[in-house]
């Protein structure tokens, strides 16, 4: 199978308990491969544009009180069916329905912190992978 890219965030909740690198050995140990990053405290702005899918629904607003509530740090992962294993390793949405060993059932205090981002399909991952990182900014074993 092709090389897939998929794009990943953790959020302001896992940045403060001080757990990116034990996410980042999750991320490598399930053979993803970082090849982009960078640390960025997301403006308003930022934030609701990433998210406009979510506009009309009530959690809008305090999702975006929440990603804007500290740094975030952003990357791109690169290997085999990559969104779809971001999304295994991730969780469900609401930790209190994430699989034991998850990052979401580790990490997350809630459905509203819930510790990471990951793209739901190859096309998601191409429009935010732009909306964060230019194309010499992700250093591809694809390029
Ligand atoms: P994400 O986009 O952050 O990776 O999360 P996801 O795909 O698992 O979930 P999504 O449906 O895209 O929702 C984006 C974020 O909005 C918050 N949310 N709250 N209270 C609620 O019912 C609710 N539903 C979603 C979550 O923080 C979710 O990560
Ligand atoms: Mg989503």
């Amino acid at each position: 199978m092709a090389l897939e890219r998929t794009f990943s965030i953790i959020k302001p909740d896992a940045v403060a308990k001080n757990v990116i690198g034990a996410i980042y050995n999750r991320f490598e140990s399930a053979g993803l491969r970082i090849v982009a990053a960078k640390m960025i405290h997301l403006s308003q702005q930022q934030a609701e544009g990433f998210y406009a899918e979510h506009k009309e629904r009530p959690f809008f607003g305090a999702l975006v009180e929440f990603m804007t509530s500290g740094p975030v740090m952003v990357q791109v992962l690169e290997g085999e069916n990559a969104v779809a294993k971001n999304r295994e390793i991730m969780g469900a949405t609401n930790p209190a329905d994430a699989l034991a060993g998850t990052l979401r059932s580790d990490y997350a205090a809630s459905i509203d912190e819930n510790a990471v981002h990951g793209s739901d399909a190859p096309e998601s991952a191409a429009r935010e992978i732009a909306y964060f990182f230019s194309d010499e900014e992700v250093c591809s074993r694809t390029r």
